[in-house]
Order: C-alpha cells, then sequence, then structure tokens
C-alpha cells in the first residue's frame, strides 16, 4: 500500500503517523522524501488496514494498494531513479551510461592487467572478470577462485577500476569482502539462500536475469536481497531462453523500458551473454543504449582465439574501443532528443 502525505505536514505528524501504523498493523514503513511529496510505502500484511480510515487522516493526500509483489523494487514507492555509488566516485543509474568490462574469466595476471587498462582507456569505469566460474560442464574451466580474486584486485591496484565479480556460494561471503559489486549469476537468480544472504551485505549487487525468468521473477529476486536490507541492487538483462538457436540467447530488449517503468533500481545490459557471437555485441549493445539502459556489461580478452572461457563473444580491446564511442554517442543523442 502507498499512501501519499499532504505537502504542508509537518516532521512531527509525520512520525506520529508512522508510530500509529505501525502500533496499528503488522506492517513496516518505507518511506521516500521527495521535493514536493512523501510517500510511505507500507510492507507486510496490508489486507488488514483500513485503506478510507487512513484517507481520512488529516496529513493523507491519497491511499493506493499496490498489486505488484515486489514492494521495495516497486518504482511506485521509491518515484526517483536510484543511483549506486562507490565510495571511489564511480555510478550506476546517474543518467549516463556506465561501461563495465572485462574477460568473461580471470586467467593470469599479465592477461587481467592488460585488459584493465586497455578497457580504462576505452572509458569503462568497472572491470568485470570471473573468478568462481558457473560452467555448463564440469570438465570445463571453472576458473582460479580465490587466486582470480587476488589477481582482480591487482588490476584495481594498477587501473583504479573497481571490480565486478560473480558470488556462487553463501560459503565464498568471506572472500568477497573486498570485492567492489558482487555479481549474481543468471543460474543463481533464485539462489534465495544466497540473495538473502547478500541481503544483509552493504555491497551493491548486479542480478542477472535467470536464462528462463520472467520479468516479475527478476524483481522478486531483487526484492529478496532489499529486504535483507540491501537496497543496492543493479538489474541485468543477459538474454533468454526462446526457440531461436542462432543467438546464444535472445536478448529480451523490451525488458530494459519495462523494468525502468516497474522499478527504480538501474538497469543493465549483458550483450555478449545475450549473443554469444563477437559481431553481434556491438549492435546489440547500441541497441540497448538507445532504449534507455544504464549501462552496459561486456566481455572484452586481450586475445579472444585463446580464452579459456566465451572466446567467442569477447571482443578485442580495439572492437572494445570502437564500441564505447558509438554506444556514448547514441546514449547522448537519444537523451538529448
Ligand atoms: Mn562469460
Amino acid at each position: 500500500m502507498i499512501i501519499v502525505l499532504k505537502s504542508d505536514r509537518s516532521e512531527e505528524q509525520v512520525h506520529k503517523f508512522i508510530d500509529m501504523l505501525t502500533e496499528r498493523y503488522d506492517v513496516t514503513v518505507n518511506t521516500w522524501v521527495g521535493t514536493h511529496s512523501t510517500v510511505l510505502g507500507l510492507i507486510g500484511d496490508t489486507a488488514a488496514v483500513d485503506g478510507e480510515y487512513i484517507a481520512a487522516q488529516d496529513i493523507v493526500e491519497s491511499v493506493k494498494r499496490v498489486q505488484e509483489p515486489y514492494k521495495k523494487a516497486n518504482r511506485k514507492f521509491h518515484p526517483d531513479n536510484t543511483v549506486i555509488e562507490l565510495p571511489t566516485g564511480q555510478k550506476i543509474g546517474d543518467g549516463t551510461l556506465t561501461l563495465i568490462a572485462g574477460p568473461c574469466s580471470v586467467e593470469s595476471e599479465e592477461q587481467i592487467c592488460e585488459v584493465a587498462a586497455r578497457v580504462k582507456a576505452s572509458g569503462a569505469s568497472f572491470l568485470r572478470g570471473g573468478a568462481f566460474k558457473p560452467r555448463t560442464s564440469p570438465y570445463a574451466f571453472q576458473g582460479l577462485k580465490a587466486e582470480g580474486l587476488e589477481l582482480l584486485k591487482e588490476a584495481r591496484r594498477e587501473t583504479g577500476l573497481p571490480i565486478v565479480t560473480e558470488i556462487m556460494s553463501t560459503s565464498h561471503l568471506d572472500l568477497f569482502e573486498d570485492v567492489d559489486v558482487i555479481q549474481v549469476g543468471a543460474r543463481n537468480m533464485q539462489n534465495f539462500e544466497l540473495l538473502k544472504a547478500l541481503g544483509h551485505t552493504d555491497k551493491p549487487i548486479l542480478l542477472k536475469r535467470g536464462l528462463a525468468n520472467t520479468i516479475e521473477e527478476l524483481l522478486m529476486s531483487a526484492e529478496y536481497i532489499m529486504a535483507g536490507g540491501n537496497e543496492r541492487v543493479i538489474l541485468c538483462e543477459r538474454g533468454i531462453r526462446t526457440y531461436e538457436t542462432f543467438t546464444r540467447n535472445t536478448l529480451d530488449i523490451s525488458a530494459v523500458p519495462i523494468l525502468k517503468k516497474l522499478s527504480h533500481l538501474p538497469v543493465v545490459v549483458d550483450p555478449s551473454h545475450a549473443s554469444g557471437i563477437n559481431w553481434l555485441v556491438e549492435p546489440l549493445a547500441v541497441a540497448a543504449a538507445a532504449v534507455g539502459a544504464d549501462g552496459l556489461i561486456i566481455e572484452v580478452h586481450n586475445d579472444p582465439t585463446r580464452a579459456l572461457c566465451d572466446g567467442a563473444q569477447s571482443l578485442t580491446p580495439d572492437q572494445f574501443d570502437a564500441l564505447a564511442k558509438k554506444v556514448r554517442a547514441v546514449s547522448e543523442t537519444v537523451k538529448s532528443l
């Protein structure tokens, strides 16, 4: 339930009103204060809340029941866009197009540091790289694990780029203490125990959409993290499984404006995993920038033909440089229209 308060209310009235709500009903109250209005979002057993009684209160402008099962992720609870900002200043969701780039997997110090320096020079503000890899085959390269995380930190020391890397198990949480943005991969989107544990961390979480999950299911997974107290979630559209076999997945481009409409959380697009094909990454990235994505996460390898994972979809640093110029121009053009 959403309660919009009148603009002429005092702080004290708001506090009293919230106390009344939490005493009378089994709900928690999310408060959003904007320049012109204050919105209270009630979460919990709102069926018991008498809407007419609430609407009759002096300081109440309007009362609305929220049909959607996600609350904290819902734009109705938080009309402004959420901007994720790191202590080092990098942002996602501030209206500019954020580029996250790096190899599928961390393979060696030389590889990750070289790629980091190159993507930074092209305008990337985050470094991606997998240390723990969820591979379809148990016989495929599983990542360098803890050593991979150390190499990512070395690349961060050299370039200043914050690191984005995937967690696969709650048992690894300690290892991720010094990671800047924790990624939840498509296969773990509904690993609810993992989501709950991440809800108790203070790290931004990049949450990828599962390959066979709906937009609402993605938002419910974000809700799991947010319900634990961590509201810094970044949604990621990375392609879904359809009957099409030409591409690795099918990029659901419509998910971007839909997610932006339904939620205040930033939305990034992963054209690399969506397509699985090197030459398709740029056109899909351009499309994502045009429909209003807040960022792109792109696989870049210094030697794609020798990559231990996802070489076919990886860009060379030169290709990434060309892509970065194009998507930034598209993003700015669309915003100026
Ligand atoms: Mn990959």
